[in-house]
């Protein structure tokens, strides 16, 4: 019987993420079902009852009429919710152990370079300053995450163990062991108030779309043990009023911010991040995924699927994450 065929759609991407090394990874990790990259050419479009895609065009996915499942080979769906023709087939993101990980890794150098003063010290070494400020130690510190999911939890444990008081905004009610867990709308005024070091995790909804803003910065602790309180931001470009961040760290509101993640990306060259001595900014590459790993990881869904077992880390369209 012919297995159904998995249709890549990629685009964009570094060439470790090019769409001919995807072919060629799930070519080896599903050997026995045609594998057709769209652009190819060769394949035939009722046959693909599986799509695997990064950064699709709105449209694309709606010319398989009897598709599946849908596989994001990345972690975020926005982009993919965001398209009103998208099949109604279950959509499946990224959560593996290599990609939190690395967001942990992330979340930790981060933390600890606001926390040790990093910017303060390295314009120092520029300078040739021998001028050490006072260190707080981390329990004096209050990092807030807000997202409280697969990587927000974990790097939640990380920061934890690193001494530093923490805690999380989620939107239902968890419960991690030596976290100050909040959640929904009625939580967040507290979880802000005790935040020193704020690192954002959430997805882009429509709910959580430009929820750094002013208002939210001004409600951050005011009597922080640090000048004033930090921004890191490693969900999506989208949650984050870029123009309220550049004013705020212009009037102390911010100490500083790191930035990961972008309204456009690539950033472009006039934007102010890119020179601003507040802001530590990196390419969205917060967790760059071992792309052999994602493709193992779909490999296995879809042999969960066929054996009639459940999809793991399905999107909630409702919810839209
Ligand atoms: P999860 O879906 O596991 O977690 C999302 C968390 O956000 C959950 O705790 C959820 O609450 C909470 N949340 C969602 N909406 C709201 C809301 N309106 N109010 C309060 N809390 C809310 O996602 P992940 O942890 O796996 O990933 C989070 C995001 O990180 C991704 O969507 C992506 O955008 C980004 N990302 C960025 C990467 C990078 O390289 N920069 C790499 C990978 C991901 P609840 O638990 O109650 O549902
Ligand atoms: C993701 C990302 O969503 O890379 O996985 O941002």
């Amino acid at each position: 019987m012919n297995k159904g065929t998995l249709a890549l759609l990629i685009h964009g991407g570094t060439e470790n993420w090019s769409a001919e090394r995807w072919k060629r990874r799930f070519e080896e990790v599903c050997a026995d079902r045609p594998v057709w990259l769209l652009g190819d050419g060769k394949g035939d479009a009722a046959e693909v009852r599986y799509a695997a895609v990064w950064k699709p065009a709105p449209g694309e996915l709606s010319a398989f009429a009897n598709l599946r499942v849908i596989f994001n080979l990345g972690a975020g769906v926005d982009a993919l919710m965001a398209d009103p023709s998208l099949p109604k087939v279950p959509l499946v993101r990224v959560a593996i152990g290599d990609l939190t990980q690395r967001m942990t890794e992330y979340v930790v150098l981060h933390v600890l370079m606001h926390h040790r003063q990093e910017l303060y010290l390295r314009a120092s070494q520029r300078e040739k300053r021998w001028q050490p400020k006072f260190q707080w130690p981390a329990g004096a510190i209050s990092v807030g995450i807000m997202g409280l999911g697969v990587l927000g939890s974990e790097a939640a444990l990380a920061l934890k163990r690193l001494g530093f008081r923490v805690a999380g905004w989620s939107n239902s009610p968890k419960k991690i062991d030596g976290v100050d867990c909040f959640d929904g709308k009625a939580g967040l005024d507290a979880f802000l108030r005790r935040t020193d070091i704020l690192v954002c995790l959430l997805p882009l909804t429509p709910q959580t779309r430009q929820i750094l803003n002013r208002d939210l910065f001004a409600k951050l602790n005011r009597t922080s043990p640090l000048a004033a309180p930090v921004v890191i931001n490693a969900g999506r470009g989208g949650l984050q009023n870029e123009a309220d961040i550049l004013a705020c760290l212009d009037d102390g509101t911010l100490g500083a911010v790191s930035l990961d993640v972008y309204a456009t990306e690539p950033l472009p060259h006039d934007s102010p991040f890119w020179t601003h001595p507040l802001v530590v900014l990196t390419p969205h590459n917060a967790a760059d995924t071992d792309p052999d790993e994602i493709s193992r990881y779909v490999a296995r869904q879809i042999a969960r699927f066929e054996a009639g077992e459940a999809l793991e880390n399905v999107i909630d369209p409702a919810r839209g994450y």
